[in-house]
């Protein structure tokens, strides 16, 4: 290989230009990557498990943590007293209780709205993770904060 000080200098400069503007395009690259959920469930939970899968189709990088006792988690997590799910997530700052949908986690990435998290209380038939057939309940995701005060929002 030709060493890089004999070739001509700007044939140099513009091999230069060319590994830096690689660099940039793998940093933002890096920047776009599938972003990181972190979801704390019972060993025994199939529906976690379900909606974990449903996840990773649909573009995250989950990272499943297994325990038998969820509640330091549910209470570190603020979740609103009688709102909480079987499975409890950690996304970018925010808390993700139960089948919450990807396009709802995806809105709240996007638009970072001041709030502790979203959850869908209890477990409705048809959410994702909770397919029975065709039955499909109809359900609402709730945006809370911290003090446990919580708004609709989305429904489905
Ligand atoms: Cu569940």
């Amino acid at each position: 290989m030709t060493p890089l000080h004999t070739l001509p200098k700007k044939l140099r400069s513009l091999l230069l230009t060319l590994s830096s503007s690689a660099v940039l395009l793998i940093l933002s690259g890096a920047a776009m990557a599938n972003p990181e959920i972190e979801i704390f469930k019972s060993p025994s939970c199939g529906c976690c498990t379900k909606w974990a899968d449903y996840l990773k189709d649909n573009g995250f990088d989950v990272k499943l943590k297994e325990t038998e006792n969820l509640n330091p988690i549910k209470m570190s997590a603020r979740i609103p007293a009688g709102k909480g799910s079987c499975h409890t997530a950690f996304i970018d700052g925010y808390v993700i209780e139960g089948h919450v949908p990807a396009e709802d986690i995806k809105r709240l990435l996007e638009e970072k709205p001041d709030a502790q998290g979203l959850t869908v209380p209890g477990m409705p038939v048809g959410s994702p993770g909770m397919e029975m057939g065709a039955r499909k309940d109809a359900y609402q995701v709730l945006i809370f904060q911290k003090d446990g005060t919580t708004e609709v929002f989305s429904e489905h």
